[in-house]
């Protein structure tokens, strides 16, 4: 028999998809269903594909192809996030062009990727940084400057049909444009940024971890910067609600609800003492109002400088010039030792009438709420740190149920931050609104309604969602459409006017002062209006990689259109996208920004669906191991030796270490390549192995020794096919077990693939082989095995179906049904024991009566050594639960 050989096997079938294009989809697709199958595209990385890539492309590749025996039009696109820092980064070291790395890196990615058999339709390949590609994504940018948000139909409008007030018309056209850009989805403003100057570039809160570049690990600090927002705070409502519309692990829609952070509260107006101005505070506590010691505001609150009196002057200047130098970031770490200054103002209580000190502290960011929160040390954490740093009292007015804990609470010693029951309390409001006893939430009620109606505060809604930082000071972006015009006002390009390429420069160093390299592209930079003769400049800034993400997956459907981004009826017909999957990492970035562009498109009628992605799956984590020495240092896999017995050595002095669990990474020296994988034992083992480990979103851990058994079933199933002394009965002679181990092979596949249970999947076909390797099947069970079989070994599974005489690709075979009722067990084989030794196995019916069960066995013990008759004992047991025999002993000569 012929032997198997997966590189040959694997070259030819790779080479036959290409040729046939076999994966090609054209235009909307001819069946009636369709399904859209997207995976998060790569960054194609100067280290190539890594082993975390194939886990998931494989669970999806193996569904695509389920789906196409399914008679689906599936939609299965790949290409590369292909702009951002690395590249950059290379050509500052080397000089060489961006493109000519990204170029060769998405060249070997594809090779590297063809080479596991996926099976994309890579007509469709793209790359966002090239330019057919970011002339439509800044095409969606100047949708979105070009947009406002009507907070009344809470969706996005085109500016031109924004009102505009009377005297601001009437005040020229300068004053229109600034009126305009207050309301624009995307806005240059002067803002604090994350400076990072190891990158050389501002980084968005995301992107910052612990005051830290999320690539890189560089410091990142505060500094004030002329900057591009894109206003997605306006869409924090829908986007909270409309999760409600998809088919998201809740994890993830957890985090994204946390991150645009919505709370629910009161503002509430404290009177300056001797002025007739406010201060309002945002609380999330109105209930502990009676409980307010004294007011903080954040340093950078524009009544500072005026409610600072001189005895505070230069304690305040000296802490507002300390807190400046600290990240938004740092200041907000939980537990941080509470700093600040008296101001030497007050301002008064509305509830009650009490004087309350006013502070500055770097524990109240200016752009949350109202940037000022009313201390009430009783029952918050922070305030209760900063009141008994500075000496402030500290008054209780909710207690807890349970005595001991209220009475610490009651003697300020402890901060309750919990529900609990409201104090006694002599101010006559209290008495007025009767809240003694009531419980907090009541009490929260109650005196958010005393202020409302007393003129002294509202319901208020706030989220913790910023604008998005839009803006990079780097070279290797697309360059935003922008010109800036020396009387101030700017313009946009036109549809017509893009792709605004990126110009060549040698010097790729961001320039003094953080602007962009861009600024040294003199030619490029300066330029003059045609009809005016105004002089303007481009913007240099370039946008975030996170844009080429935001909508990857509708260039996808129409990728070669240069009429426009994509056409109408194509969107229809594919979107939304049915099966997203991709790592856990996305929860809040990548995925808030597509859902945010995609929603501006949906309101601007650019596309069908409020939502992009229907479904999300998450695979889990690939890890390896590695081990530990007795000081807890990772010691790389190579440096150990583990002797039979298990026990793990290293090898230059013999020091036993533990084995651990260790993410993949380069210093361990545990990273798997894909490559290595494929030469040693073909992508098909490769791929089942990857799906065997273990549920696609349970994180594994990868097991050289493991992947021998997958390999082993592979090869059975070449042999099984291959095997010539085979022979093949009709459909009419199988046996009942094999009919039905057919159907429930076919059940459970099919289930586990609806279910993306890839790993359950597998084990089903295995049993499957083992059920039937040794009995007789017609043709049809072999092509049964064969195109169940071929989602998953795919270059195997074409070639076993060539054997079985098949000239065209199994690629469109018909998925095989099952029946139910075949699934149904008719017969049963029952050992049959004399005096409990096994004499004998005898085939009946399961409805077997007990008296035709003793005559039965009767008859299959006449002819041998051990006759017994019906008058003997006989003991029938059962399969569990039924009344179908398993097992008869008879005890003879009772
Ligand atoms: C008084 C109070 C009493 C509060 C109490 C809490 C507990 P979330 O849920 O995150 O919205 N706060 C308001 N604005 C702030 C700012 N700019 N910087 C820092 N903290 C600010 O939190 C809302 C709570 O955080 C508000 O409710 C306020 O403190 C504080 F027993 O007001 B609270």
């Amino acid at each position: 028999m012929a032997e198997y050989r997966p590189s040959e096997i694997e070259a030819k079938w790779q080479k036959y998809w290409d040729e046939h294009k076999t994966f090609k989809v054209e235009g909307l697709g001819t069946k009636d269903k369709k399904m859209y199958v997207l995976d998060m595209f790569p960054y194609p990385s100067g280290a190539g594909l890594h082993i975390g890539h194939p886990l998931g492309y494989t669970g999806t590749d193996i569904f695509c192809r389920y789906k196409r025996m399914r008679g689906y039009d599936v939609l299965h696109p790949m290409g590369y996030d292909a702009f951002g820092l690395p590249a950059e980064q290379h050509a500052l070291n080397t000089g060489e062009h961006p493109s000519k790395i990204t170029r060769e890196n998405c060249g070997r990615f594809t090779r590297q990727l063809k080479a596991l058999g996926f099976s994309y339709d890579w007509d469709r390949e793209i790359a966002t940084c090239d330019e057919e590609y970011y002339r439509w994504t800044q095409w969606i940018f100047t949708k979105i400057y070009n947009s406002w948000f009507d907070e009344e139909q809470q969706k996005a409008r085109p500016i031109e049909e924004l009102p505009i007030p009377e005297e601001v018309r009437a005040a020229g056209k300068k004053a229109v444009f600034d009126y305009q850009a207050q309301y624009r989805l995307a806005y240059n403003a002067e803002a604090m940024v994350n400076w990072c100057p190891g990158l050389g570039t501002v980084l968005a809160n995301e992107e910052v971890i612990d005051g830290k570049s999320e690539r890189g690990g560089f410091d990142v600090i505060r500094k004030p910067m002329k900057q591009w927002m894109l206003r997605i705070t306006k869409y924090s409502e829908r986007l909270i609600k409309e999760l409600d519309l998809i088919d998201w692990p809740q994890a993830i829609k957890d985090q994204q609800r946390n991150w645009i952070g919505k709370s629910y509260g009161a503002e509430i107006a404290f009177k300056i003492e001797g002025q007739d101005k406010d201060i309002r505070v945002f609380t999330t506590r109105p209930d502990t109002l009676f409980g307010v010691t004294f007011m903080v505001i954040s340093p950078e609150h524009p009544l500072v400088d005026e409610l600072t009196t001189d005895a505070q002057r230069a304690a305040v200047t000296a802490y507002k010039e300390q807190a400046s130098k600290m990240s938004e970031l740092a200041r907000t770490i939980e537990n941080r030792e509470k700093t600040g200054a008296f101001t030497g103002s007050y301002v008064i209580n509305p509830i009650n009438g009490e004087r309350v000190p006013l502070y500055i502290g770097d524990y109240v960011l200016v752009n949350y709420g109202t940037g000022a929160v009313m201390g009430v040390p009783s029952h918050d954490d922070r305030d209760f740190d900063y009141a008994k740093k500075y000496g402030i009292p500290i008054r209780a007015v909710i207690a807890p149920e349970e005595k001991e804990t209220a009475a610490k609470v009651a003697a300020g010693e402890l901060c309750w931050t919990e529900a609990g029951v409201m104090l006694p309390c002599d101010f006559p409001v209290a008495k007025e609104i009767e809240i003694e006893g009531k419980s907090n939430e009541d009490a929260k009620k109650l005196i958010t309604d005393w202020l409302i109606a007393h003129g002294r505060g509202s319901r208020v809604i706030n989220y913790r969602l910023r604008d998005w930082l839009f803006s990079r000071q780097r070279y290797w972006g697309e360059p935003i459409p922008i010109i800036h015009w020396e009387d101030g006002t700017d313009t946009i390009l036109s549809e017509d006017e893009l792709p605004l390429k990126l110009p060549l420069i040698a010097d790729y160093k961001p320039s003094d002062g953080g602007e962009s390299p861009l600024a040294k592209a003199k030619d490029w930079l300066e330029v003059t209006d045609p009809k005016t003769g105004m002089k303007g400049r481009r913007e240099t800034n370039t946008m975030p990689q996170w844009a080429g993400s935001c909508w990857y997956y509708l260039r996808f459907i129409d990728p070669h259109n240069n009429k426009c981004a994509w056409d109408k009826e194509l969107e229809k017909r594919w979107m939304p996208v049915d099966l997203y999957v991709g790592g856990a990492e996305h929860a809040v970035l990548h995925l808030l920004y597509a859902r945010f562009w995609h929603k501006v498109l949906f309101d601007l009628g650019y596309v069908s669906t409020p939502e992009p992605f229907h479904k999300l799956f998450n695979q889990g984590m690939l890890v390896s191991y590695a081990y530990k020495d007795s000081r807890g240092a990772l010691v790389p896999v190579d440096e150990v030796q583990e002797d039979e017995n298990g026990v793990a050595r290293k090898i230059a002095d013999g020091e036993v270490v533990e084995r651990i669990t260790a993410k993949m990474s380069k210093s361990l020296r545990n990273v798997i390549n894909p490559d290595d994988v494929v030469k040693a034992y073909g992508a098909d083992t490769l791929r089942m192995y990857l799906m065997f480990m273990g549920p696609l979103e349970a994180m594994k851990m990868w097991d050289s020794q493991a992947i021998n058994g997958v390999h082993r079933f592979v090869k059975k199933a070449y042999s099984f096919i291959f095997d010539e002394s085979r022979e093949v009965v009709a459909e009419d002679a199988e046996s009942e077990d094999v009919v039905r181990a057919t159907h429930l092979a076919v059940k459970r596949v099919t289930e586990s693939l609806e279910g993306l249970r890839f790993n359950t999947a597998i084990s089903a076909l295995m049993e499957f082989l083992n059920a039937i390797t040794y009995e007789k099947v017609s043709k049809k069970t072999l092509e049964t095995f064969v195109i169940m079989l071929a989602p998953f070994a795919v270059h195997l599974g074409e070639e076993l179906w060539e054997k079985l005489g098949h000239s065209e690709t199994v690629a469109y075979a018909t998925w095989p049904s099952y029946d139910e009722e075949k699934l149904k067990q008719n017969e049963v084989s029952v050992v049959v024991q004399i005096g409990g030794k096994k004499r004998g196995v005898l085939t009946t019916s399961i409805e077997v009566s007990e008296s035709d069960l003793k005559k039965e066995v009767v008859a299959l013990m006449a002819d041998s050594a051990f006759k017994v008759s019906e008058n003997d004992r006989f003991i029938v047991v059962y399969q569990n639960g039924t009344k179908i025999p398993k097992l008869v002993n008879v005890i003879c000569g009772r």
